[in-house]
């Protein structure tokens, strides 16, 4: 099969279950959780989960989840029904007396579905594992298609995320790293774990994210938000965002990329790293306006993994499933190191081959056709690598 063997001299963990894969949020939806079937399709018709230490995730405890989460959140989580919505919740319902807008964020883009707590404590009991295998050093990189979903809040559900995965894994990482890296290249503004980590420097978070205060959700990140900069905030110059306009191409944001992580790897010299890879970011999203292809958007994963350091990989946003379930096989090839040895040809003989008929059975389809113009000319890129390194000045590492 393609010859996949395991790497030499580190171990990649993958953390998922398959029960999370069955979750519907509804038809008109765009969140899908079988994108993770598609792309477990894939990694296996190459054979790449016999390169990895596989774990079938648990569910996170209640203990677990209220690390992060309000207890009064949970409890709703973890009680609320679609049939019992209406009954125990009348306030919800818009023009009801006592409505005051979205109550624990429940709405259009959180709805309640069947199976909810479910599906949400197995994607953070996913990343939670992930996160303890790195601190017991039985992986260097860990897996969890399943999370990224950055932005959830303390109390409230927000952009299709309802528990927020990544700062619980943060917060197992900080029990034994003094200082995590995160990372996110979702097409959104990264604001529940940005928010979360807000006042402490042991977390710097950088997100790079389509940004228009107006039109594009969550509608936060622009450029000089770094933290609050009162003067015994520890957290000031701890956030760091890069905000783009439509259109960004591979060699852009590769070039964009490097040019400040590097420096923000040499500066915070981090001892863990979370990296959020929501496939919004790439061209021909349902909801993204990015012109990102699958290598551009792996070169990233590429160039975090070089540096060597406790790697925890999380999925986040991407809602063209085929793509997204290219993307992330791909980028499950890279942590393996095995990216260099699969046939593009997509080796699927299942009835899931029909998914990526569109495109031709392909890995690597190109998705650069410009739906969008590229508006971020190189000056401009440019002014946002000065503006990061001017902000990495005020770190004392
Ligand atoms: N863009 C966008 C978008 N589309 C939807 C949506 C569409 C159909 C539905 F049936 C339900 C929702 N919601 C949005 C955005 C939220 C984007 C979340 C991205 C999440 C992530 O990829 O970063 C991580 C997993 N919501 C909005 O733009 C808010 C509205 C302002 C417009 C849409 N309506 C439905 C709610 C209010
Ligand atoms: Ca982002
Ligand atoms: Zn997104």
């Amino acid at each position: 099969r393609n010859g996949i063997s395991r790497p030499k001299g580190y171990t990649v963990s993958w953390h998922a279950n398959p029960e999370v894969e069955k979750h519907h949020f509804g038809m008109a939806h765009p969140m899908k959780p079988w994108r993770l079937t598609l792309t477990k399709e894939i990694v296996m018709a190459y054979g790449m989960h016999t390169a990895m230490d596989t774990h079938l995730s648990r569910a996170a405890t209640v203990e677990e989840l209220v690390e992060f989460h309000k207890e009064d959140y949970i409890d709703f989580l973890s009680s609320v029904t679609p049939q019992n919505l209406a009954t125990n919740y009348p306030w919800l319902k818009p023009g009801a007396v006592g409505y005051s807008g979205p109550f624990f964020g429940v709405g259009e883009d959180c709805p309640i579905f069947d199976g909810l707590f479910e599906y949400c404590s197995l994607y953070a009991g996913a990343s939670i594992d992930a996160a303890r295998k790195l601190t017991s050093h039985q992986s260097d990189i860990a897996i969890n298609w399943s999370g990224g979903l950055h932005h959830a809040k303390k109390a409230e559900a927000s952009g299709f995320c309802y528990i927020n995965d990544i700062v619980l894994a943060i917060l197992q990482l900080l029990r034994h790293h003094p200082r995590v890296l995160y990372i996110d290249i979702d097409v959104h503004h990264g604001d529940g774990v940005e928010q979360a980590f807000w006042s402490t420097d042991r977390v710097l978070t950088l997100s790079f994210h389509k940004y228009d205060k107006e039109t594009f959700f969550p509608g936060t990140g622009p450029l000089d938000d770094t933290g609050p900069t009162h003067p015994d905030n520890p957290g000031a110059h701890h956030s760091l965002n890069v905000p783009l306009n439509d259109g960004i191409d591979d060699v852009s944001y590769q070039w964009l990329f490097e040019s400040v992580v590097g420096p923000c790897i040499d500066t915070y010299r981090p001892t863990a790293i979370v990296l959020q890879c929501g496939a919004d970011s790439l061209g021909h999203d349902r909801l993204g306006c990015f012109n990102l292809n699958i290598q551009g958007h792996g070169s990233c994963v590429s160039y975090v993994k070089s540096f060597k350091i406790p790697l925890l990989v999380v999925g986040g946003g991407g809602y063209t499933p085929r793509n997204v379930a290219r993307a992330w096989a791909h980028e499950t090839s890279i942590c393996i190191g095995a990216d260099k040895d699969l046939d593009p040809t997509l080796p699927l003989h299942t009835p899931f081959r029909h998914h990526f008929a569109e495109e031709g059975p392909t890995l690597f389809p190109p998705l650069h056709a410009t739906r969008f113009e590229n508006k971020n000319p190189r000056t401009y890129l440019e002014s946002i690598v000065t503006a990061i390194r001017e902000q990495l000045r005020y770190m004392h590492g």
